[in-house]
């Protein structure tokens, strides 16, 4: 019987073959598919981002695990959705309009995927009415903005202003991060929540959920 902690294994060092092959394993013989994804995918991924906050693994260690996670979701994905198996809940997330970049961003939406989240990823440069409009037709409960410039992160607070007017405040949840962003940044701009690493960005994420 394949073994929900060798697939948490391979995922923390990063082998993505190996992992296909024993979630397929795992399909075969008819192991529950939630308990492959959160004893095995997301746990291996959990214990990835506990250690890229402790500064154990390192940008491309967390990549090539991230890759190894995406092998698995590959099986479980269509069966997930073909049995509605809802995540913890689903993000939208993006770079804000005017920056391109997306490593970070990237890490974040693979944490947060680790983590049991959806994330709808809208890619770089997003305007904010973009943001809303892929909210509302996702269903939504959280708003994950990006930004590493000093001039592009005040259109986090475009963002912010548009949730509100949107009479979604409080529904949907903004997170913001980034290089230049700080807790006061987003206090500032009435964001729910900040995160400054992509490994606190799934915690946070949860928390904001709870509250
Ligand atoms: Co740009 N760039 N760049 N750049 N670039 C910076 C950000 C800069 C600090 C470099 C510098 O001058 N020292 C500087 C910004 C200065 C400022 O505003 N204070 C800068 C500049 C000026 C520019 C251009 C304007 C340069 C030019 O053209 N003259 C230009 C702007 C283009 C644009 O966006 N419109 C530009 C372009 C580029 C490249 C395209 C060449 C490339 C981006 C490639 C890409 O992303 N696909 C690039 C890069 C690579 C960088 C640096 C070198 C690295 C950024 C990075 O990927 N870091 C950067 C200098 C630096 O940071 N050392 C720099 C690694 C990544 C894992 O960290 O993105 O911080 P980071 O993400 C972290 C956290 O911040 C957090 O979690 C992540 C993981 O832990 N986080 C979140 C991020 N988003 C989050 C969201 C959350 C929560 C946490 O919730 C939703």
């Amino acid at each position: 019987m394949a073994d929900l902690q060798e697939i948490a294994e391979k995922i923390i060092a990063g082998k993505a073959d190996e992992v296909r092959g024993l979630v397929k394993e795992a399909l075969d013989e008819g192991q529950d598919v939630s308990k492959i994804l959160n004893e095995g995918l997301v746990a291996g991924m959990s214990v990835v981002g506990a250690k890229f906050k402790k500064n154990e693994f390192y940008v491309p260690e967390v990549l090539i695990a991230a890759r190894a996670m995406k092998a698995g979701m590959e099986l479980l994905n269509p069966i997930l959705l073909e049995k509605n198996i809802k995540g913890v809940g689903t993000m939208v997330l993006g770079t804000v309009r005017g920056d391109l970049h997306d490593i970070g961003k990237n890490l974040v939406g693979m944490m947060l995927e680790g983590a049991g989240f959806e994330v709808i990823d809208l890619g770089v440069d997003v305007p904010s009415e973009k943001f809303i409009q892929a909210a509302k037709e996702n269903n939504a409960n959280l708003v994950g903005l990006s930004a590493l410039l000093t001039t592009t992160m005040l259109a986090m607070k475009d963002v912010t202003q548009a949730v509100e007017k949107a009479g979604l405040k409080g529904k949907l949840k903004v997170m913001i991060g980034g290089a230049p962003i700080t807790q006061d940044y987003a206090d500032e701009i009435g964001a729910d929540g900040y995160a400054p690493d992509a490994a606190s960005a799934a915690d946070t994420a949860k928390e904001l959920l709870k509250g």
